[in-house]
This record gives C-alpha cells, sequence and structure tokens, in this order.
C-alpha cells in the first residue's frame, strides 16, 4: 500500500482545504487566512505556520504570484525545503550500538523496536531486544511475539527488575554472541514523571558502562495526539539525549502536520513514522513522498 493512500485522513484533511485554495483565481487576505486555517487544523501549530507562511508571502510577492494554485505550490516547496536536506540515518558505530526507545505509554515503542529490528534483520545485523519495560509481564511477552516475528533475540529480567540492569545484561549478551545491535525498550509509566526521567537517565548511564555505546535514543510520539505530545516531547527531550523521533499512527491522524511542528519546533529530526500496526508499517521518513501524499487532492 502506498503512503499516499495509508495517510488517508491525514491527506484528506489538508488537501480538500488546500485544494480550495488552489480554486481562487486572486491571491488576498481570506486567501491566506484559509492557508493559516489549513495549516493550523492539520496540526503544524501556530509558530511553524506562521514561519512557513510569512517566507511564502514573502516569495509570492518576490515572484509576482496572482493565484491560488501557485501560492500552494509555494507553499509545498518551502514545506519540502525544509524537511529535506536533514540527515536522518541511524547510526551504528561500534558494535553492539545501542538504540534506546522512549516515550509515554501506548505510542508504540515495543512495536516500533519490532518492526525496526526486522528492517536490521532483513539488512543482514544480527539483533538483540532489551526488555526495559520490568514493570508489567505483558509488556515483556509482547516484545518475545516481536521478537519471533523480527528474527530477533530478547534479553528479559524478572518482573520488577532494575530496568537498566536489564539493558545491561542484554548488551553483555549481544557483545558475548558479536551482535552489531541492541535495541532497548523503556517504560513508559512509573509512579511520577519525574521518576520516570530519572529512571531514563540511568538506564543510560549504566548502558554506557559496558561493551556497547547507546548511538541513537529514540523518542516515540503518537500523531494522533497532536499538539499534546509536542508537550511530552518536550519533557523527554530535557531528560533525555534525544538523537531522532519515530512518529507512530500517522495513519489515524487527520492531522500529519504534527510532522512540520516536532522537527521545527524541537528541531530533532523524524526518522521513521509509523503507518498502521503491521510488520512492514514502519517506514523511513522521506519528506518528498510525505509532503507529495499530504497534497494530493482526493483522488
Ligand atoms: N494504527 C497504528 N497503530 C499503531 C502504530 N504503532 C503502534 N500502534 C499500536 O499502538 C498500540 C500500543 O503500542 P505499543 O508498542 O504497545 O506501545 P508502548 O506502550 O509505547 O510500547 C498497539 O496496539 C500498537 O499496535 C501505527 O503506526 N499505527
Ligand atoms: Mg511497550
Amino acid at each position: 500500500m502506498s503512503l499516499r493512500t495509508r495517510l488517508g485522513s491525514a491527506r484528506e484533511a489538508l488537501g480538500t482545504r488546500l485544494a480550495d485554495v488552489r480554486g481562487r483565481d486572486e491571491v488576498d487576505a481570506a486567501t491566506w487566512d484559509k492557508l493559516e486555517e489549513a495549516l493550523i487544523l492539520a496540526d503544524v501549530g501556530v509558530a511553524t505556520s506562521t514561519a512557513l507562511l510569512a517566507r511564502v508571502r514573502e516569495r509570492a510577492g518576490a515572484d509576482g504570484v496572482s493565484d491560488g494554485a501557485d501560492v500552494v505550490d509555494l507553499l509545498k516547496a518551502e514545506i519540502i525545503g525544509r524537511l529535506d536536506g536533514v540527515d536522518r540515518s541511524l547510526s551504528e558505530r561500534s558494535s553492539p550500538s545501542v538504540w534506546l526507545f522512549v516515550g509515554v505509554n501506548g505510542v508504540g515503542k515495543t512495536t516500533t523496536i519490532g518492526r525496526l529490528g526486522h528492517l536490521r534483520v532483513s539488512a543482514g545485523r544480527s539483533v538483540v531486544f532489551a526488555a526495559g519495560d520490568t514493570y508489567r509481564a505483558a509488556a515483556v511477552d509482547q516484545l518475545v511475539l516481536w521478537a519471533g516475528r523480527a528474527g530477533a533475540t530478547v534479553v528479559r529480567g524478572a518482573e520488577g527488575a532494575d530496568p537498566s540492569s536489564v539493558v545491561f545484561d542484554a548488551i553483555e549478551h549481544a557483545a558475548a554472541q558479536g551482535a552489531d545491535l541492541v535495541l532497548a525498550d523503556t517504560a513508559g509509566r512509573v509512579h511520577t514523571r519525574r521518576n520516570l526521567m530519572d529512571e531514563l537517565a540511568k538506564v543510560r548511564r549504566v548502558a554506557e558502562k559496558g561493551a556497547g555505546s547507546v548511538t541513537e535514543t529514540l523518542l516515540v510520539l503518537d500523531a494522533t495526539t497532536g499538539q499534546n505530545g509536542l508537550v511530552q516531547a518536550r519533557q523527554f527531550t530535557e531528560a533525555a539525549d534525544v538523537t531522532g523521533l519515530v512518529l507512530t499512527k500517522l495513519d489515524g491522524s487527520a492531522r500529519g502536520g504534527i510532522v512540520l511542528a516536532v522537527e521545527g519546533e524541537l528541531g530533532i529530526p523524524v526518522k521513521f513514522v509509523g503507518v498502521g500496526e503491521g510488520l512492514d508499517d514502519l517506514v523511513p521518513f522521506d519528506p518528498g513522498d510525505f509532503v507529495e501524499a499530504l497534497f494530493e487532492m482526493g483522488e
């Protein structure tokens, strides 16, 4: 299935409003209002929308653009320009490299590990999953299930074990087996947010003590939570050295503009997007594809 189809609701919401702007013969105050409304309703966020439109107005003035269709094309080019040229690769420097996955409960951390593990195994890597969400037995079982699908090994601790010790053990195990990569799951909920942040800092500290090194800390965000996701994201970026974002559930969001908001306002690249619940529904974020899909009119 194409990205275009999977982004169904996001595309429809923005596409329909932009189609209205495209149909305008002249560019006036109402055109700019409509554009601003379309962007904000698509969850691009006020700050990013304002900045984008300021640039588009400037270029529209300079180019002597006089109809809605040209303005929408300028907007599209401006968005692609902002997203292009960003390094979205995942770093694997030494063996084993450790990628930590953080984010609140239910955003899709465990699912993302399963699918990213599958992609890395398919690329020839040997991968170990660390079951660092030790608060719920079900979380460990879920990771074991994904490991089976992905072709990865799981290292798990006793229920209630210290997450950092599980991650440490997984790294030692990976080093002993000559594995390339450790994907470490973490819990999204402890008693307080402060505890969660302290725990993540500890996991990272301990992960660096053994044979591996943490080369990515990926914050997983649920696109359907919209601007609330940004508030969450800020808390995590303050506590952990986040190197990339994974935006899940874009298939179920009517507001794909959240990609622009998180990247623009946090200054952290979106590296992968989730567009469904299946094994193959996690894809590298491709700005060109994404913007084309988002701007397409509901054909
Ligand atoms: N529709 C959709 N559902 C997703 C996506 N990613 C994860 N999910 C679902 O979100 C739910 C929570 O995922 P989980 O990995 O357990 O979240 P965690 O608590 O952060 O580990 C599960 O039912 C997943 O199938 C996605 O990209 N699209
Ligand atoms: Mg989980």
